[in-house]
């Protein structure tokens, strides 16, 4: 332990970030457009599923959601406020493609367009993902992810849009958090379309990334020169105890579905053998085809990266089926194909509104442990955020406001935890907020709040939270503002 003691007075320096770290807040086409049945948009599996009696909290849907397919320039004139130099959003491929397949519907692409020049405009450079689970539902019902012919259907939108779109785009990333698309969707159910398969969820999986692989081709064959990334939810998983060889090994099956499933075949170019072998008793994978391995090993330009919180897993040696914590019960619709053998533990908090534990750290943990494994990728950070219970109040001077402290400290402190890794030599380029605004929060509805910007839904009125006057400064200096500098800074 080292013996030097630091001067009362001294106060270590705020961290700063170079002038091109590209500071971005996010957001999703279905959580946040609404018009479902406006501009010739077809339906998604999410109006299906939201529809559903029973699927989300209180039967929210996102038909109206935060009505920014109306309000949209509105919402771009916060982000020009915000002072962000890039916006990440999703393209709603039933709007654009209202069947997954066939003829564009030119209304949604002309949305799209004017959104983008609109943002190109106002200096802020688009981040665009293709695939933000909003699956055309036509295509749901030839087999959704299960069916290889989802994955062709996607390179074909993808070039498309690359056609359509072309150089507005800043970067095109082809999938968001296949990870929830295919074992929520497929696997556990909780998402849509809802299907508790376990065979299918491995087949969603291997079409997920081959999806990825033939997008980027196709993107690249209109536009040489574009900038390509896919968004992983990478889990950081920790054993309960370090010391035990069963607790490594429920750490190792989690790893190969959580991570190893996509970070392999997308830059090693396979399918990591353990993964297969916990796997055989549900999948002999023969919908992996020759060839396809290859198809999906594509260079990247960045990996992007969403961080939340942390997971810990023990070895389960009891009777039946173990208890979990995470908030998925071990039961045949489980996200964690083919694994009865791992419990999951409550984390110590504190927690957010999701129940999820916070721990800035596992940031650091997770993007050095990915530049140590692919030195030559540079990351982002492209989702961190906290949901909280928010609430409005007027200031004296007659200003709404929402106090919400622990939102501006969950982001400050893994802004800095960020930093932290990028000290350790991790080359993360830039950090995105979950979210610009309170929107549809899949199937908690809208029961979660994880904007930097309230919503009021029934009139559709924004409202910067102090987090958003807090990100604004960060923005603007590149130099991390103290928990308190919160006062609004526009009129
Ligand atoms: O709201 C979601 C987002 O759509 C994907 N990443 C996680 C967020 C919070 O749950």
């Amino acid at each position: 332990m080292s013996t030097t003691t630091t001067p009362a007075t001294a106060t270590a320096a705020p961290r700063t970030f170079p002038t091109d770290f590209l500071w971005g807040t996010a957001t999703a086409a279905y959580q946040i457009e609404g018009a479902a049945r406006e501009g010739g948009r077809g339906p998604s599996i999410w109006d299906t599923y939201s529809h559903t009696p029973g699927r989300t909290q209180d039967g929210d849907t996102g038909d109206v959601a935060c009505d920014h397919y109306h309000r949209w320039a509105e919402d771009v004139d916060h982000l020009a406020r915000l002072g962000v130099g890039a916006y990440r959003l999703s393209i709603s491929w039933p709007r654009v493609q209202p069947g997954g397949r066939g003829p564009l519907n030119p209304e949604g692409v002309a949305f799209y367009r004017r959104l983008l020049d609109t943002l190109r405009e106002r200096g802020i450079r688009p981040f665009v993902t293709l695939y933000h689970w909003d699956l055309p539902q036509e295509l749901e019902d030839a087999g959704g992810w299960a069916n290889r012919d989802t994955a062709l259907a996607f390179a074909e939108y993808a070039r498309l849009m690359a056609g359509e779109l072309g150089e507005r785009v800043e970067m095109w990333t082809t999938l968001n958090e296949p990870w929830c698309s295919a074992y929520l969707g497929y696997g556990s159910g909780v998402h849509a379309p809802g299907r508790t398969e376990p065979e299918a969820a491995l087949a969603a999986v291997h079409h997920l990334n081959l999806a990825h692989g033939l997008a980027v081709q196709a993107i690249r064959s209109v536009l040489p020169g574009a900038q390509t990334s896919i968004t992983l939810n990478l889990h950081v998983i920790r054993p309960a105890d370090p010391a035990s060889e069963a607790d490594a090994d429920a750490v190792r099956k989690i790893d190969a579905l959580a991570n190893r499933a996509f970070l392999s075949p997308l830059l090693d170019g396979e399918y990591p053998q353990d993964l297969l072998d916990d796997t055989a008793h549900v999948t002999d994978w023969s919908f992996v085809r020759d060839g396809d391995l290859a198809e999906i090993r594509q260079p990247l330009d960045v990996l992007g990266i969403n961080y939340y919180s942390t997971t810990k897993v023990r070895k389960f040696s009891g009777e039946g089926r173990p208890e979990q914590a995470d908030g998925h019960k071990t039961t045949d619709a489980s996200p964690w194909i083919g694994v009865t053998d791992v419990e999951f533990l409550r984390q110590p908090g504190p927690y957010t509104e999701m129940g999820w534990n916070i721990e800035p750290a596992g940031l650091t943990d997770l993007l050095l442990d990915v530049a140590r494994r692919y030195p030559d990728v540079p990351l982002a950070v492209t989702e961190n955020g906290a949901a909280f219970a928010d609430e409005v109040t007027v200031d004296t001077a007659g200003r709404r406001r929402v106090h919400d402290e622990r939102r501006v400290r969950y982001l400050r402190d893994h802004v800095e935890a960020l930093g932290a890794a990028r000290d350790a030599g991790a080359d993360v380029r830039g950090y995105f907020a979950w979210s610009l605004m309170d929107n549809f929060e899949w199937s908690y509805g809208y029961s979660k709040r994880f904007g930097i910007i309230h919503v009021d839904y029934p009139t559709g009125e924004r409202t910067w939270k102090d987090s958003a006057h807090w990100y604004a400064r960060l923005a603007a200096t590149g130099t991390l503002p103290e928990e308190s500098e919160v006062e609004p800074v526009h009129a």
